[in-house]
């Protein structure tokens, strides 16, 4: 039988007290999993505690930047006290800076370089040695549509989220032998925080011109939500994804596999 029970599992999902990562931490959650999450701030942590708690859920809350080794490695040491050993990894904490290139500094280009990829590389090598003695885990690496296309602004996210792609690969490549899973999850335009500014109307009243845009472009001609990563995000959990690694799932409407509208 198919299984996609998460019954008995430790879950820490990166930066989810809203947004992404708090969706996919319910999806979790109701297929039986035990959540933990963290967040930069206390008053984030305590707002996400509460917000799980309104859907039913215990939640477990840490402060943590993802970026700061010692951070990481004092919360997985308290998580594993106090929680378990962690079985399901989701590296979904994440910036975006859209700034011209040639207008960018270099600490900026850094600091999204630092909070995209080199942070799940920290997170994950502190959770490895656990799932390896467990004898097994899954870490899904929240990619993008950046992963695989640039557009004007965004090169450090692009540089990053195409690099937290192959650093999918190479986790997959040197730990599936222990039976750990790592996959990526490349999401379209979801409407979250960190998409609003796309979305705002103008002050006609009329749409963005980013918003349309990406309607135009996805053939579902419609912005993703949270909750449309769930199912994905589950699977890429559970055992019936035993075999796939190394592997970016996009959820994205379809945008990849769309040249775009002819014009009339
Ligand atoms: P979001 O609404 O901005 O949420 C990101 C979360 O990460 C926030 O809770 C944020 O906390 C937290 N965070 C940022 N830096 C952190 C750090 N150093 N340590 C710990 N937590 C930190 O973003 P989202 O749209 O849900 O995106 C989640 C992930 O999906 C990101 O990796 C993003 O790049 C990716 N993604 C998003 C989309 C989209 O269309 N929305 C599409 C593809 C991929 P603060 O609020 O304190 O900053
Ligand atoms: C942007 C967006 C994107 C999305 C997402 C697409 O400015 O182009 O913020 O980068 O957030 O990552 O998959």
């Amino acid at each position: 039988m198919v299984n996609f029970s998460l019954e008995g599992k430790v879950a820490l999902v990166t930066g989810a007290s809203y947004g992404i990562g708090f969706a996919i931490a319910t999806a979790f959650a109701n297929a039986g999993a035990t959540i933990v999450f963290n967040d930069i701030k206390q008053e984030l942590v305590e707002k996400g505690i509460a917000a799980y708690q309104e859907k039913g859920i215990t939640a477990h809350g840490y402060v943590c930047d993802v970026t700061n080794e010692e951070q990481v490695s004092a919360m997985v040491a308290q998580i594993e006290q106090e929680v378990g050993v962690i079985d399901i990894l989701v590296n979904n904490a994440g910036i975006i800076k859209r700034i011209p290139m040639c207008e960018m500094s270099a600490a900026e280009f850094r600091q999204v370089i630092d909070v995209d990829l080199n942070a799940p590389f920290i997170v994950s090598k502190v959770v490895i040695p656990g799932m390896i003695k467990k004898g097994h885990g899954k870490i899904i690496n929240i990619c993008s549509m950046m992963s695989e296309l640039g557009r004007e602004t965004v090169s450090a996210y692009a540089a990053a989220k195409g690099g937290l792609k192959m650093l999918t690969r190479n986790i997959a490549s040197e730990y599936g032998e222990f039976n750990i899973q790592c996959n990526g999850i490349g999401p379209g335009y979801i409407a979250t925080p960190q998409t609003a500014p796309l979305r705002e109307r103008q002050a006609d009243g009329s749409r963005h011109p980013f918003d349309a845009f990406i309607v135009a472009k996805t053939p579902a001609a419609r912005w993703g939500t949270p909750e449309d990563l769930m199912g994905p995000a589950v699977f890429l959990a559970s055992d019936a994804s035993d075999f796939v690694n190394g592997h970016v799932l996009y959820v994205d409407g379809g945008i990849l596999a769309y040249i775009g509208k002819q014009p009339k």
